[in-house]
């Protein structure tokens, strides 16, 4: 056994020899025959956000693709700098009442000032995700390469990259396995030619490594420091190499291959986080069980196993939205030219690249997905890679339900079940009030405090926008279990507003203060305010979901009663003078410093709640329209992404499809399809998912809408799997913009109204059953 340690410098400079030589190769291009699932390049990435991801949910690698020097970059979902925390401010007690003085005063910049003084967490900043490590694989003697392709099917969850170097066939394939917790990748040349490869593992991170058995390649840590809190999370990230045919070399941190058919390595990344309050996990035993029994399994069994799981969640949803002239190009030139307007099925694909992310980087752990998934290389990444509550990570699950992918949910409960606990501690240290309340971010450490500064995060909404994320599986779904597991939470969150709301002095009603309309400066030197339009959207759904859910439970009919009260006490919607919704309690829309702000917050009401639609409240959906009017279309990525569910919202599916170019452009997606901010942000895919989805099903209010916002662009195709809330499940086809076929399926028996255009249906099924519908002459039969 050999061990020894890699300074940070070291390493980082291996990392950069090997950006430099993943070009190194020269290479032609073969074209394959499109395909719907496919993302392919005709070239190595050369930058990460070129390179292809793959994961688990917990487990997530970046694939390059290089051809002599290869690199899979790797995260693990719990591995953040730091160790448990509490940051609250030992001022917010006495802070808090004189801060809501001067909020209700008006004078909102000196409240500011004193929030950023005695509210704003110590340390400022929470703790950022982190890398684990590269698996790093050097060719020898690959020369004279060409039909080269590097892809990621969709449809099987594996990233392949294929090239000819003299007479052999080179391929070799990336997946994480979600059955067996364990990356693999394989390494093949055809016609049985042999594979001679030097492998090892490198870190950013303070580690040690060492080569262990002659086959095993061990990083062992853990976690950085930050802003003063001491790193003490344990990791480890694990590979064995198997190559029954050929000789393996170990030697300090590697081992070189040669002369085997193919190479199997097994890769495993663990650390000891069992819980925001608990890391003492042994990742060393972890990984070793994990290689243990995949080495045991084979690579063809482990391969099956991951085929079968994938396909059974993946398989569920099928979108074609049209070809077109550019769909067989590689992916990246197809961004660059979406807005030729000839490759519809980019769309289509955009939403399957969201199911595939989606599922990918939610499953299996107590992680939801963060600012980037689980893909980060960085040890500083943007806003620390972690979970922002006034957007961020909502939008992350909008397509969770209606495309079908209930499981990636569950990180997202779990998420909520630890912030209910540190958020109960801080409703107590900071307010003196029962129940529990999260500001605007989080970390894994679960810190419940605003932090950063009052301008962005003196938002105590995080909870209840996130009540309402998690309330949508149960209207999907109707499972009385989740709605048993979620209902304590909506109690103590129902419970804190209840006894902190204030009157305002100044108009009666009860609001939120201080608060923010996320992080959007009004025309008072400030973005700290009382009861802004949106805390007043969230606490209408907050208050009537616990009302309705103590209902259905059979219990706490006082506080479902003291819901009701409160919620009638709220401040109304009001329409500006320039007929848009109102953003702030005064009329100050117009006058805010940055009217086309990214943050459309008091939008909220109209997607993703359902309070403002354009059926039952056309003058308020007017004004939202308005709203969004004046706002404008472009915006960061995850802005796009809202603004494209707004318009389908709206029922104007052509302009929503001009919001989508704006998505699908490379300002806002980078050659892996992955969401620039920029910088690379996951939101935005999600949101853009479910926006395209929510332009072809509409299921809010009781109703099946079939094609609500469908644009003229896409004039034919078809989708099935969709899902319903009431329990159904959605097929259609249409041709010329006009339903041909529709057919709406029951998981569990029950109503619904089936809507497209101005013509309805009723119906009733049992559960299981399914009912066919076509369009005559612009209306809906059964058929
Ligand atoms: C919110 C947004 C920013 C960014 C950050 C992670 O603060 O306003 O645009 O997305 O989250």
């Amino acid at each position: 056994m050999t061990g020894f340690s890699l300074n940070r410098r070291h390493l980082m400079i291996s990392a950069t020899a090997v950006g430099a030589l993943a070009f190194a190769s020269k290479t032609t291009a073969q074209t394959p025959p499109p395909s719907p699932l496919r993302l392919w390049y005709d070239r190595p990435a050369d930058e990460w956000v070129k390179a292809l991801p793959v994961g688990n949910g917990r487990l997530g690698g970046m694939v390059f693709g290089g051809i002599a020097v290869e690199r899979v970059q790797i995260n693990e979902d719990t591995f953040y700098a730091g160790s448990p925390y509490n940051p609250t401010n030992p001022k917010s007690r006495e802070g808090l009442p004189q801060v809501q003085k001067l909020v209700f005063a008006g004078k909102y910049a000196e409240a500011e000032k004193l929030a950023n003084q005695t509210l704003i967490s110590q340390p400022i900043k929470q703790m950022a995700y982190q890398p684990v490590g590269d698996l790093i694989m050097l060719f020898p003697g690959l020369d004279n390469t060409s039909k080269y392709e590097r892809s990621l099917d969709l449809s099987e969850g594996i990233v392949v990259t294929e090239f000819n170097a003299g007479s052999t066939r080179h391929r070799r394939e990336v997946f994480v396995s979600a059955t067996d917790q364990v990356m693999v990748v394989r390494l093949s040349g055809d016609k049985g030619k042999p594979v001679t490869v030097d492998l090892s593992l490198s870190t950013p991170q303070k580690a040690d490594i060492e080569t262990v058995d002659g086959d095993t390649i061990v990083i062992k840590g853990i976690s950085p420091p930050q802003q003063g809190i001491e790193g003490k999370l344990p990791f480890e990230l694990r590979a064995k190499i198997i190559a029954p045919s050929g000789t393996l070399t170990a030697r300090e941190g590697g081992v070189y291959v040669s002369g085997t058919e193919d190479v199997v390595i097994l890769i495993s990344a663990a650390t000891g986080y069992i819980k925001y309050n608990d890391i003492s996990g042994d990742p060393a035993a972890r990984n070793a069980e994990v290689i243990t029994k995949a080495a045991a399994k084979g690579y063809a069994a482990l391969r099956a196993g991951h085929a079968a799981d994938y396909k059974r969640l993946f398989g569920r949803v099928a979108i074609d939205l049209g070809s077109g002239d550019n769909a067989a190009l590689p992916t990246d030139q197809r961004i660059a030219r979406f807005n030729e307007g000839r490759d519809p099925g980019l769309a289509a694909l955009y939403v399957q690249y969201g199911r595939y992310l989606l599922m990918s980087s939610s499953r299996g752990s107590r992680q939801p997905a963060n600012l980037q998934g689980i893909w980060n290389d960085k040890l500083n990444p943007s806003w620390q890679s972690k979970w922002t509550l006034n957007i961020n990570a909502e939008m992350n699950y909008w397509p969770a339900e209606a495309c079908n992918l209930h499981e990636t949910m569950e990180p997202l409960l779990c998420l909520v079940e630890d912030l209910s606990e540190t958020g109960a501690k801080l409703a107590k240290d900071m307010y003196n009030a029962p129940g529990w309340v999260a500001f605007n971010n989080t970390d894994v450490w679960r810190v419940a405090t605003p932090p950063d500064g009052a301008v962005w995060a003196l938002w105590p909404m995080g909870g209840a926008w996130l009540l309402q994320n998690l309330w949508e599986p149960w209207l999907y779904n109707g499972d009385v279990a989740w709605l048993k597991r979620l209902y304590p939470l909506m109690k103590g969150a129902s419970e804190f507003y209840l006894a902190t709301l204030l009157k305002d002095p100044n108009t009666g009603y009860m609001v939120t203060n201080p608060s923010n309309s996320p992080e959007n400066k009004h025309p008072f030197g400030s973005s700290v305010c009382a009861g802004p339009a949106m805390d007043n959207q969230l606490l209408r759904d907050l208050f009537a979901h616990t009302a309705e859910a103590a209902k259905i439970l059979k219990t706490d009919a006082t506080l479902a009663k003291a819901c009701l009260a409160m919620r009638a006490k709220l401040p109304p919607e009001k329409i500006g003078k320039a007929g848009q919704l109102q953003e702030w309690q005064g009329d100050w829309d117009m006058e805010a410093p940055d009217i086309h702000h990214r943050h459309v917050s008091h939008l909220y009401a109209l997607y993703p709640s359902d309070q403002i639609t354009v059926e039952d409240t056309p003058d308020l959906a007017k004004a939202a329209r308005k709203s969004l009017e004046i706002r404008g279309d472009d915006a960061t990525g995850w802005g796009i992404g809202w603004r494209i569910n707004l318009w389908a919202r709206l029922k104007d599916g052509n302009h929503a499809h001009d919001v989508i170019k704006l998505l699908l452009h490379p300002r806002r997606s980078y050659p892996n399809l992955f969401d620039a901010h920029p910088p690379f942000q996951i939101d935005g895919n999600f949101g853009g998912a479910a926006g395209i989805a929510e332009m072809l099903l509409q299921t809010h209010r009781g109703r099946i809408e079939l094609l609500p916002a469908l644009p003229s662009v896409w004039p034919q195709g078809s989708f099935s799997g969709l899902k319903a809330r009431g329990g159904f499940e959605v097929a259609l086809d249409w041709r010329d913009g006009q339903v041909t076929q529709a057919a709406i399926s029951s998981v569990r028996g029950g109503k619904t109204r089936v809507v497209w255009g101005k013509s309805a249906l009723d119906l009733t099924l049992r559960a299981g059953e399914t009912v066919t519908l076509k369009g005559q002459a612009g209306k809906l039969v059964r058929a």
